[in-house]
């Protein structure tokens, strides 16, 4: 009889704590948006048709095809080219009130330079912006996403400073093109990526110069990225009326332990990975980070070199850079763990030695298709007070968050990803007061992931590359999403989207 009581009431607390988790409706404010993103050589495909230039990625998947996983190429990828208007059709039916794509520079201008505007590639452009917009989609164009016309690539690339002014020029033909009906803009997309992995490491262009080539490609990004701000305040913000940001991308930096030592290696990580880009951008001083100048002159005088390998702005340059954007783009995947490295004494030049700490990940993270990418909640939130706190709370665009996985519909831990980094987003607003104003994932499509090919999938939508029209059919992650997209909250039947994630 009595136990028979308790297990009564043990039922009764049970049901009611499971009904508090369910019926917990967490929501994001009215004005709060939701998006998904792409970008043009991850999906475009027509990669030489109606006039399109070739690009590094085009050179370089073509020369080197032992170097993707795969050995695949973005030649087709997902051809949007020709597909651009099932894509729509798909953002519709997710009900996003955003679409983050990005223009292929060799698409427009083939030659790299405005001598030669490729009619068709513009025509492109604004069929796909004219059909987002009939659909109430608003859309976020990347000028950047990693496809520099090769042409640009035999004068050095980044690494070249008149390439300042040539991205200066594209941009122009951008505002001039496509300004009137584009409100947001995004100059580069994670400048730390393809400065470090394609003048650093293994990316196109495939540069292997690090410590030297990434820096001077980081400087000629920041130079051109401030030019083309300038650009818009003087001849198309009065009339345009557009917003005009770039995306850096953040991995959380969390100590190993609470010494002073980690503490401070954490810190020189964040300021290495992120601080290169945001300090000179969102400081009221600019420049680089004062603990990124004096490692890198340091060690650069220890091995010998003339001047530092960290190039110098003018103080014009440091000016203009200085609180050039209207709102940051932060994409951000996963957490790393930190201590100090064993460098000090290196003689070898590299980003990592200058940077000089150890990072790992913890083996209990849930793990994705990706090696770097392991799912940590609390870490978005922690890089988003850091950016608050570091940077006077700017205006923040979450311009990507994503999980990759193995083919297949049913897809209960993307739905679980989501859901625990939007918990940790909504707390770092409403708790913190992080000042963010939507969130995109990443991607809409699988797509072309650069050196891991086609094998790391990152949709909401499945895209079968067996098939010649590249079906497109939705994972359950799309159901949660649109789910999301359309009521601005967490649906309270998560249970539904997960229940088998123990299993799978
Ligand atoms: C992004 N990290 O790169 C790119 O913008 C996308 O083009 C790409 O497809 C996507 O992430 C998935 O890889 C990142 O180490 C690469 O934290 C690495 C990191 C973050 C973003």
């Amino acid at each position: 009889m009595k136990l028979q009581i308790i297990v009564t009431i043990l039922t009764v607390i049970w049901s009611r704590t499971n009904a508090s988790i369910t019926n917990t409706k967490l929501c994001f404010g009215e004005n709060f948006r939701f998006g998904v993103a792409t970008a043009s050589y991850q999906i475009e495909g027509g990669w030489n048709v109606s006039g399109k230039g070739e690009s590094i990625w085009d050179r370089y998947t073509h020369e080197h095809p032992e170097r993707v996983f795969d050995h695949n190429n973005g030649d087709v990828a997902d051809d949007s080219y020709q597909r651009y208007k099932e894509d729509v059709k798909l953002l519709k039916e997710l009900g996003v009130n955003f679409y983050r794509f990005s223009i292929s520079w060799p698409r427009i201008l083939p030659t790299g330079f405005i001598n030669d505007v490729n009619k068709d590639g513009i025509r492109y452009y604004n069929d796909l912006i004219d059909e987002l917009r009939r659909n109430d989609i608003e859309p976020l164009v990347t000028m950047y996403h990693w496809d520099l016309p090769q042409i640009l690539q035999e004068l050095g690339g980044w690494t070249n400073p008149v390439m300042a002014d040539y991205f200066a020029d594209y941009a122009k033909v951008l505002f001039n093109e496509f300004g009137d009906r584009v409100q947001f803009w995004l100059t580069f997309n994670e400048p730390l990526s393809f400065c470090q992995d394609g003048y650093g490491g293994n990316d196109a262009p495939g540069g292997q110069a690090s410590g030297f080539e990434d820096y001077m490609c980081g400087h000629n990004v920041l130079r051109a990225h401030g030019k083309v701000y300038t650009l818009y305040n003087k001849e198309y913000r009065d009339q345009q009326q557009g917003s005009v940001g770039i995306t850096l991308d953040i991995a959380w930096m969390e100590p190993i332990t609470t010494s002073q030592e980690d503490q401070d290696a954490a810190e020189t990580a964040r300021q290495f990975t992120y601080g290169w880009f945001a300090h000179p951008i969102l400081t009221d001083e600019g420049d680089y980070p004062p603990i990124m100048r004096k490692r890198i002159d340091e060690n650069s005088k220890r091995q010998n070199f003339a001047r530092s390998r960290l190039p110098q702005f003018t103080s014009e340059e440091i000016q203009e850079i200085k609180g050039s954007f209207d709102f940051l783009g932060l994409n951000h995947y996963t957490t790393f763990m930190v201590s100090p490295g064993d460098n000090k004494t290196s003689t070898v030049p590299s980003f990592q030695n200058d940077m000089g700490v150890k990072t790992s990940q913890k083996a209990e993270w849930p793990k994705s298709n990706s090696t770097w990418l392991k799912v940590v909640p609390w870490g978005f939130r922690k890089a988003l007070n850091w950016v608050k706190n570091t940077y006077n709370n700017p205006n923040i665009l979450v311009t990507e968050n994503g999980i990759s996985l193995h083919p297949g519909l049913h897809d209960p831990k993307r739905v679980n990803y989501i859901d625990g980094y939007l918990r940790a987003l909504h707390d770092a607003i409403y708790k913190d007061k992080c000042r963010v104003i939507g969130y995109t994932y990443w991607s809409l499509l699988d797509n072309f992931e650069w050196m891991r090919g086609y094998s790391e999938r990152f949709g909401l939508y499945e895209v079968d590359y067996e098939s010649p029209s590249r079906t497109r059919t939705p994972r359950l992650s799309a159901s949660y999403f649109r789910a999301i997209a359309t009521t601005g909250c967490l649906p309270n039947d998560y249970i539904n989207y997960v229940e088998y994630t123990l299993t799978d």
